[in-house]
């Protein structure tokens, strides 16, 4: 138990009536957040009385010397989100610091007080002018800081507030929530964004659609949760058959896309198999018991000539899946090879070859 001597000098501090809900602490998260603040003042300053201050109030305090330094600390990915910085250090002034950190942008905000000499009007609009939320005279008036330490909190937790609902809002815009994979408008997005890329650099692209079998029979025999269930694991098992650069989404029902950048019409057919054979090698654990499936693949590339756009490739991935389809399921058809209905036997009996090596 603390008795009112153990208290540090700077909770006894009197505090004017009128800043009193100023003074509370932040509620919340905020509370519990590793809180780290970056002290960068000349050596022998009061840097010494500053770090105190700091560390009583429950900072963590990383303290440098000299204005690059600062610089360095605060453009990198572990800044801290709150800078004190004296205005005159050594190498890089405290206002082009921040002036510094707001033309390049940080990761996260980054609250900043400049420690000045003279607080009159000139100093602080210079203050501001860099960039600076703050600007605090030295020498350092204890109730002072721990005041404007409290503003700059509010404020870095209502940033991060804001930063976690704009990550919530896009993963729920970009995600399918059954699976985790990339939704429709994700996938038509990054498969325009991998075109673009293919056309610049003149290399190949494919396509692949995915439908699983006779899933209403699934639905119908075992119910929606238990092929909710073979959904998820087949977009699991089609995810961990994949590079890290390929992009698999759930194109809706029971269909798939997968965007493979760099893989030509025989390359992709050969990701397909592996695919399809990675759907359907074991059955699927449901409530209902295990349940086998089946998958039926359609393939389509370009080569990077500019011939096709997103959608044209897709309608011809999903052309060849419906041959799939039509020639019994359970197997990939390549694009390429549909037009002459030989050329499309040939193909398939050809990656039915290749994949008994390859795969
Ligand atoms: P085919 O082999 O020709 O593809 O036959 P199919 O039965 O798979 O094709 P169809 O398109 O007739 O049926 C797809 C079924 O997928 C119908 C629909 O109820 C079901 N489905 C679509 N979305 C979901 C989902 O999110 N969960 C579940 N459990 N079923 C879904
Ligand atoms: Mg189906
Ligand atoms: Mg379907």
């Amino acid at each position: 138990m603390h008795t009112v001597m153990d208290m540090p000098l700077i909770a006894l501090a009197p505090v004017p009536s009128s800043n009193l809900s100023v003074a509370r602490a932040p509620r919340g998260a905020a509370q519990h957040r590793c809180k780290d603040v970056l002290l960068a003042t000349a050596a022998g300053t009061e840097h010494q009385t500053l770090h105190n201050q700091l560390k009583a109030e429950g900072y963590q305090v990383r303290q440098v010397f000299d204005g690059h330094e600062a610089l360095e600390v605060l453009m990198s990915p572990s800044a801290p989100s709150i800078a004190l910085l004296d205005e005159s250090l050594p190498g890089l002034s405290g206002p082009d610091v921040v002036r510094c950190i707001r033309e390049r942008g940080t990761e996260r905000y980054v609250y900043s007080v400049l420690l000045v000499a003279h607080t009159g009007r000139e100093a602080t609009m210079l203050g501001r002018e860099a960039g600076a939320d703050d600007c605090l005279g030295k020498p350092v008036h204890t109730r002072e800081l721990q005041l404007y330490l409290h503003s700059a909190e509010r404020i870095v937790e209502m940033e991060r507030r804001l930063a976690e609902a704009r990550d919530r809002f896009k993963t729920q815009a970009t995600r399918d929530a059954l699976t985790g994979l990339s939704n429709r408008m994700d996938i038509m997005e990054i498969l325009d964004r991998e075109l673009g890329r293919t056309e610049r650099e003149g290399s190949a692209l494919a396509v692949i659609m995915v439908d699983l079998d006779h899933f209403k029979r699934i639905n119908d025999s075992y119910g929606h949760p238990a092929g909710d269930t073979v959904i998820s694991e087949a977009a699991r098992r089609m995810s961990e058959a994949v590079r890290v650069y390929d992009a698999v989404g759930r194109y809706g029902g029971e269909e798939f896309i997968v965007v493979l950048p760099g893989a030509d019409l025989q390359t992709a057919g050969r990701v397909a198999e592996r695919l399809r054979r990675a759907i359907c090698e074991r059955s699927v654990a449901t409530k209902m018991g295990a349940l086998d499936v089946s998958a039926s693949l359609g393939v389509a590339a370009t080569k990077g000539d500019g011939l096709l756009s997103a959608e044209e490739l897709v309608k011809r991935a999903d052309t060849a899946l419906y041959q799939a389809k039509e020639e019994g399921r359970n197997r990939v058809v390549l694009g390429s090879a549909i037009q002459p209905p030989v050329a499309a036997m040939a193909a398939a009996s050809r990656l039915t070859e290749v994949h008994a090596e390859a795969i």
